[in-house]
């Protein structure tokens, strides 16, 4: 069992932490791999409505490892798919991931928040693409997830210049999702996991299915899948159930199916 991440669990929610403080959890392959490895597991765990992603008070993670990465050559990343085989992995995850971010989030740090589909980040967050400063680019997601999630103006500066947005910044750009004091991350993030984590997971599952199709295909394309996944609760007992509850004015008690 690897030790460069840790996990645990609260009820219906996953905690996985990046544990590699003395390189403020800089992402070389074995933790890569474990954190894939993690995601896959869970995901495929009926228990499990959700994922949160930490790091430490210092950085979320500051980047690839730069000393695994110094003397590589292009075969060798060609053939090893270095780092970059297990962001896919995440893309495959169904269930909701958040990401509780404390510290930098810089390189592929940053990816990685940006990655995931709800971001918390406390008052000492700092959000930085600083590729450019190494003559590197972010290559994880990081030119195409940053410009949907700011905007291009904004994203440009950032991949261009290695411009660092503090946590304020990031939320009043769309970089976040909620800002919160370092001293209540963990606690809000688990506790906002644990409440989504608590609706019925397949009515969770489409409606990720559907916001991500906003981000990667046309509207039209994305009004008709939205449709369809619409149709599709109708076949879901907890959306009856969910529908039944509220008429009745009770507490929905939801079988994830
Ligand atoms: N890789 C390896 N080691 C790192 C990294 C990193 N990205 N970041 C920090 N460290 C190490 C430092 O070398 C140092 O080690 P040591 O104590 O042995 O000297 C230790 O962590 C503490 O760091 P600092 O002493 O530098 O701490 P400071 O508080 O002075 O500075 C910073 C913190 C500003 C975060 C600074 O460490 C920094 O600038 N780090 C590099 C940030 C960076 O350039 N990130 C981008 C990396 S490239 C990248 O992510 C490419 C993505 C492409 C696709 C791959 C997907 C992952």
């Amino acid at each position: 069992m690897s030790n460069e991440i840790l996990t645990e669990t609260h009820g219906r929610v996953a905690l996985v932490t990046l544990n590699r403080p003395a390189q403020l959890n800089a992402l070389n392959d074995a933790l890569m791999d474990a954190l894939g490895a993690a995601l896959l597991r869970f995901d495929a765990d009926d228990g499990i409505g959700a994922i949160v992603i930490t790091g430490g008070p210092k950085a979320f993670a500051a980047g690839a490892d730069i000393g695994a990465m110094a003397d590589w050559s292009c075969m060798d990343v060609h053939r090893d798919r270095f780092i970059t085989r297990n962001w896919e992995t995440i893309r495959q995850v169904r269930k909701p991931v958040l990401a509780a971010v404390a510290g930098y989030a810089m390189g592929g740090g940053c990816e990685l928040a940006l990655a995931c589909d709800i971001v918390v980040a406390a008052d000492s967050a700092r959000f930085a693409l600083p590729e450019i400063k190494l003559a590197m680019l972010p290559g994880a997601g990081g030119t195409q997830r940053l410009p949907h999630a700011i905007g291009k103006a904004k994203a440009m500066d950032m991949c261009l210049s290695a411009r660092m947005l503090d946590a304020q910044e990031a939320d009043r750009y769309g970089l976040v999702s909620r800002v919160v004091p370092d001293d209540r991350l963990l606690d809000d993030t688990l506790a906002l996991a644990a409440r989504i984590a608590g609706y019925s997971l397949p009515a969770l599952v489409a409606i990720k299915e559907s916001v991500n199709r906003a981000w990667e295909g046309t509207l039209t394309e994305g009004i008709l899948f939205e449709r369809r996944a619409l149709y599709t609760r109708f076949a879901s007992a907890d959306a009856h159930e969910g529908m039944h509850a509220f008429l009745a004015k009770r507490t929905p008690d939801f079988q994830h199916r």
